[in-house]
């Protein structure tokens, strides 16, 4: 059994103070016990959330890191830095970072094992455009991407990982992909994966869904197989939407 998780991906939201009402309000709401829910905050409010989340369900992620424990990279973030502030989870080559900040499946890999070395669970995104989408590549792209982020990882370290499919036409747009086009995807992502390793390890392994996921979509998404919960950008910036989202099955 796979357990459903529901992160929040605040992107570059909300200043710290407007965080800590965010965490206070969705806290102030009965959450599901049968979903993992994270947060995925801003560098500058990860220490202070941390505080605010400890002891109740809530689980913290970071959106980046750097592969490396230190040294000269002006600008970037360790794990173990992420370490030392209790943060459980990292976004990996979230499509935003692979198209403005040149994130390669290369550099994805590298992220992916160093994340596992630390303890990080890295929660990996690929996801194609709406022109690979269009001139009908995506399933190879997809194939690709998985492929090349699982590159030298066992599958004892593959089945720490979550996987989250974001077309990135269906990003922020308020398009969403289908339930069956999402579920199509998280099945293809679940194949590569047994192609890869076995499928006891691809059964083991959360794919998510990502883009455009609302109140008013989730539950469609969620009854599909293959989908073990979502990255939501947009919705988990208001609480009552975020703890509908952890509750869809109530
Ligand atoms: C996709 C998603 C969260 P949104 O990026 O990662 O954002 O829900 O706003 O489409």
């Amino acid at each position: 059994m796979r357990k459903p998780i529901i992160a929040g991906n605040w992107k570059m939201n909300n200043t710290i103070k407007q965080g800590e009402s965010l965490v206070s309000d969705i806290l102030g709401k009965d959450l599901s016990r049968d979903v993992e829910v994270v947060i995925c905050v801003p560098f500058t409010f990860l220490d202070r959330a941390s505080k605010l989340v400890t002891g109740t369900q809530i689980k913290l992620g970071a959106q980046n890191m750097h592969w490396e424990e230190k040294g000269a990279y002006t600008g970037e973030i360790s794990p173990v830095m992420l370490n030392e502030i209790k943060v459980e989870y990292v976004i990996i080559g979230h499509s935003e970072r692979r198209q403005y900040f040149n994130e390669t499946d290369e550099t994805v890999n590298k992220k992916i094992k160093s994340a596992l070395t630390y303890n990080l669970t890295p929660i990996v995104c690929v996801g194609e455009s709406l022109e690979e989408r269009e001139n009908g590549k995506y399933k190879e792209l997809i194939e690709s991407q998985v492929t090349k982020a699982f590159e030298g990882i066992t599958k004892e370290d593959a089945v720490k990982t979550v996987i989250a499919y974001e077309p990135i036409w269906a990003i922020g747009t308020g398009k969403t992909a289908s339930s069956e086009q999402a579920e199509e995807i998280c099945a293809l992502i679940r194949s590569i994966l047994e192609k890869l390793y076995d499928a006891d390890t691809s059964q083991k392994i959360r794919v998510l869904y990502g883009g455009s996921v609302k109140p008013d979509n989730i539950k469609e998404l969620m009854n599909m197989e293959n989908i073990d919960g979502a990255l939501v950008g947009g919705a988990s910036l208001k609480a009552n939407d975020f703890v509908q989202l952890v509750n869809y099955k109530l």
